[in-house]
């Protein structure tokens, strides 16, 4: 309830756990009185963003998008929870500029490729593999690591409720709990 709003900005391959995590995150906030909201691929891709596909450029929109809607959200005071690949640096720093500075929390939602394509939990890796899916992350198109990202979340060594943990502790030592 008395929180300072932001975005919290997941990023990672497909598979690496963003969703769970961000799904988490609004229930853990949500325990703390503080009104958050996800924007994954199934409110904004099935929606705002069906227009758009996978190519550079469609992603850079993608992400574009996403960060103006996430920044309405922090003006309303809502904790914004975006769990997107968002792959290029290029588009991150660009989404990061929307926002007032300290309102965007980069976090780099860490798994190897071997380990997300191990889970393939909609087989879009097996997919990608045998060139059915063109231009997927990991496999046919890049995936830029963060460099100066808030937090880092080791999701192959950390259980989900230790993630959480994690980024509930970096916000309340920065004053935004
Ligand atoms: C990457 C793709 C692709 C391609 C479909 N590359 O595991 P998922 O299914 O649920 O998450 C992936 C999702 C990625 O969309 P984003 O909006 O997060 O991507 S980006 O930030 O790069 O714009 C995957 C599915 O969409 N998907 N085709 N070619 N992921």
């Amino acid at each position: 309830n008395n929180h300072k709003s932001c975005v919290l900005w997941l990023t990672g391959l497909s598979g690496s756990g963003k969703s769970t995590l961000a799904f988490e995150i609004e229930k853990e906030l949500y325990n703390l009185n503080c009104h958050a909201y996800v924007l994954d691929g199934d409110n904004i891709r099935h929606g705002l963003n069906n227009d758009l596909g996978f190519s550079p450029d469609e992603r850079k929109e993608n992400i574009r998008r996403i960060a103006e809607v996430a920044n309405l959200f922090v003006d309303a005071g809502i904790v914004a929870v975006t769990a997107f690949i968002s792959p290029y640096r290029a588009d991150r720093d660009m989404a990061r500029s929307i926002f007032h500075k300290g309102d965007f929390i980069e976090i780099y939602v860490k798994c190897s490729l071997s380990e997300c394509e191990r889970r393939d939990p909609k087989g879009l890796y097996k997919k990608a593999r045998v060139g059915e899916i063109l231009e997927f992350t990991g496999i046919s198109a890049p995936y830029e690591p963060p460099v100066l990202q808030e937090i880092t979340i080791e999701s192959e060594r950390l259980t989900v409720s230790e993630s959480v943990t994690q980024i509930l502790d970096f916000l309340i030592f920065h004053n935004y709990l």
